[in-house]
């Protein structure tokens, strides 16, 4: 398998496929910005890492595994065609089944000397009908360059409207969590989900001391990471998305998940991009929806 994706989407000295984590192919790029991995396995981005920086901006669990069909822990894992718990509690599986499906390459493209272009698809198999009875065509385009772009494509290929709930749920490396700041979303309601989903507002900057699991509505385009140990900020931007989830697990359910090392919270937090909430996507036939986010490093 891996000789037929290199004799097709290969780039020289750029990007490869080798077997990475649980011998699920992975994308393995190296351009003039930075370097960074993408697993085929849940089209999910695993590391973006600038030349200039020396730590990676995503986070990955040490712990992450696909081996019996799980989510990787860590990176950016897609959650479609819904976020959070199944919305029909009909059992099916938290964030959707697109996570831990194998996508396929689309295309392979060098932009420029510095820009590497990889885009992934998956559509819907009569397993995925069976979970959730719509037809799609689902494309993440993911651009390395001086910054991350992630493009989460749908388009509805049947002949009903959908409606949809989604996240770019990205984990983020940082130094200390407790010197760290999410700001942008001052002023924001929220909805929190460690206390039974209560409606509060934020006022100041986003400080995690304890388990943080909040749905922002109404939100800017533009979030940032402030991580005062690793002297960097993390620039967020995205484009069709009202909803914004900040999450850590903190201790206990840090200790409680068996992909995610019992001190990890202390060096990851979630800052999504989402349709989630009263963010929903109805999508007519035919029609389609982007959802995107940009990473930039600033200092
Ligand atoms: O985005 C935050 C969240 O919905 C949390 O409630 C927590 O469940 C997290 O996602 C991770 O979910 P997962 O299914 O990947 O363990």
């Amino acid at each position: 398998m891996l000789e037929t994706l290199n004799q097709r989407y290969a780039i020289a000295k750029v990007l490869t496929f080798q077997a990475g984590m649980d011998n699920q192919p992975i994308a393995k790029i190296h351009n003039d910005h930075a370097t960074a991995e993408i697993s085929l396995y849940g089209g999910h981005v695993l590391s973006y890492k600038p030349h200039s920086e020396t730590a990676d901006v995503l986070f990955l669990s040490p712990l992450a595994t696909c081996a019996k069909g799980q989510a990787i822990r860590g990176g950016i894992p897609i959650c479609w065609p819904w976020f959070g718990e199944d919305p029909e509690g009909l059992g099916r599986p938290n964030h959707g089944f697109v996570r831990n499906r194998l996508w396929q390459p689309i295309a392979a493209v060098a932009i420029d000397r510095g820009t590497t272009q990889l885009t992934l698809g998956l559509s819907d198999t009569e397993e995925t009908r069976a979970l959730w009875p719509h037809s799609f065509d689902l494309a993440i385009v993911i651009t390395i360059g001086a910054t991350l772009q992630v493009e989460l494509i749908t388009r509805n290929t049947g002949h009903t409207t959908f409606s949809l709930t989604q996240a770019l749920h990205t984990y983020f490396t940082v130094g200390e969590i407790q010197h760290v700041r999410v700001r942008g979303l001052e002023g924001k309601y929220y909805l929190d989900k460690v206390e039974g989903s209560t409606r509060k507002l934020q006022t100041a900057a986003i400080a995690v001391t304890s388990e943080v699991d909040r749905i922002y509505l109404d939100v800017p385009a533009n979030l940032t990471i402030d991580d005062s140990v690793l002297d960097r900020l993390i620039r967020i931007t995205s484009i069709g998305n009202s909803t914004a989830v900040v999450w850590n697990p903190w201790i206990t359910k840090a200790a409680a998940m068996g992909d995610l090392g019992d001190t990890d919270y202390q060096t990851m937090i979630c800052v999504e991009t989402t349709n989630a909430a009263t963010d929903v996507v109805e999508l007519a036939p035919g029609d389609t929806f982007r959802l995107s986010a940009a990473y930039q490093i600033d200092r």
